[in-house]
């Protein structure tokens, strides 16, 4: 893939600038025509929901899901950035809908995270077009670079967070909207101060947000980050335990390409896995998607429980 390798290229000087980049035509059509089918999927599955919330507990044991975030080409700018052992340990559809998707306010991802240290990398796939009028990414660049400011409850707009960086500390006059196409994917520093703006338009707006971290970052035990996946290279520092990679079953799993080999890879992937197994809580996935939501709403995603 010499074009990727270029995007990369142009991306990490980007990025160690701004703390953010986007690269174009990462993912072909037909797979973000599955992910937008798998988005329906988990719809008809947890119609209860709003689709900004669907979180990894809902996908952990989806073979479609690990398909998707473990793609060839999302691999090949994960390790880019984070060195060949990697982790994927959070990830979740902002799906925001025609008219009333919600906004994510100015915030900072490391606030949220329990990790240590704070090494990590956003990578972001638009599901659809994204644009300022169906609330796509904004970034304040170079804001990366200063410490990470306390969380503000917020519930005078309707926002999916439930909190923001305090008003001050977002600069607006430098944000700078990521309009993407569908296919495309922005990627982004833990302590870039972003955000979101509600949908106004009557085009949804879907987006899969994927947190990878190189497998010497520690996930703290806060009960949030429990699923966390090895996707590239080899455990060798065994400072967290990994999920097994889940069998494709129709039951588990929405039917996608490559579903009838799908057992045979992740086979091979659970073989060379050292503590294989050792998945960590087995709640109910509707109600821990009920509990991130909870900690969210009550401001509490980072301490321990
Ligand atoms: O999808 C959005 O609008 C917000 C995503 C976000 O904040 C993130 O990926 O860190």
């Amino acid at each position: 893939m010499p074009d990727l390798d270029k995007a990369i290229k142009a991306a990490r000087k980007e990025y160690d600038v701004n703390g953010f980049a986007i690269l174009r035509n990462v993912l072909d059509s037909e797979l973000i025509q599955e992910a937008s089918a798998h988005v329906q999927w988990l719809q008809n599955r947890y119609p209860d929901l709003r689709p900004e919330h669907f979180h990894h507990p809902l996908m952990r044991d989806d073979a479609f899901w690990v398909r998707l975030v473990t793609d060839s080409r999302l691999m090949k700018i994960a390790t880019a950035f984070l060195g060949d052992d990697v982790a994927c340990f959070t990830s979740h559809y902002i799906c925001k809908p025609p008219g009333d998707g919600q906004a994510v306010l100015w915030h900072q991802d490391a606030a949220y995270w329990s990790l240590q240290p704070m090494n990590a990398l956003t990578i972001w796939v638009a599901i659809d077009d994204a644009t300022p009028e169906n609330g796509c990414l904004q970034m304040i660049p170079g804001s990366f670079r200063r410490g990470i400011e306390p969380l503000v409850m917020r519930d005078d707009v309707p926002n999916m967070l439930h909190s923001s960086v305090p008003q001050e500390a977002a600069d607006e006059s430098a944000a700078v909207s990521l309009v993407l196409n569908a296919g495309d994917v922005s990627i982004h520093h833990p302590n870039i101060i972003h955000g979101s703006g509600p949908n106004t338009s009557a085009q949804r707006r879907c987006g899969l947000d994927i947190g990878y971290i190189p497998v010497t970052t520690q996930i703290g035990r806060t009960g949030l980050y429990l699923n966390p996946l090895l996707v590239a290279g080899e455990d060798i520092h065994q400072v967290n335990p990994y999920r097994p990679w889940p069998m494709y079953s129709s039951e588990s799993s929405m039917e996608f390409r490559g579903s009838a080999e799908w057992n045979t890879r992740a086979e091979a992937m659970n073989a060379q896995q050292v503590g294989a197994g050792s998945a960590r809580a087995q709640k109910d996935v509707r109600q821990l998607t009920q509990d991130m939501m909870d900690r969210l709403m009550e401001g509490t995603t980072k301490q321990a429980r």
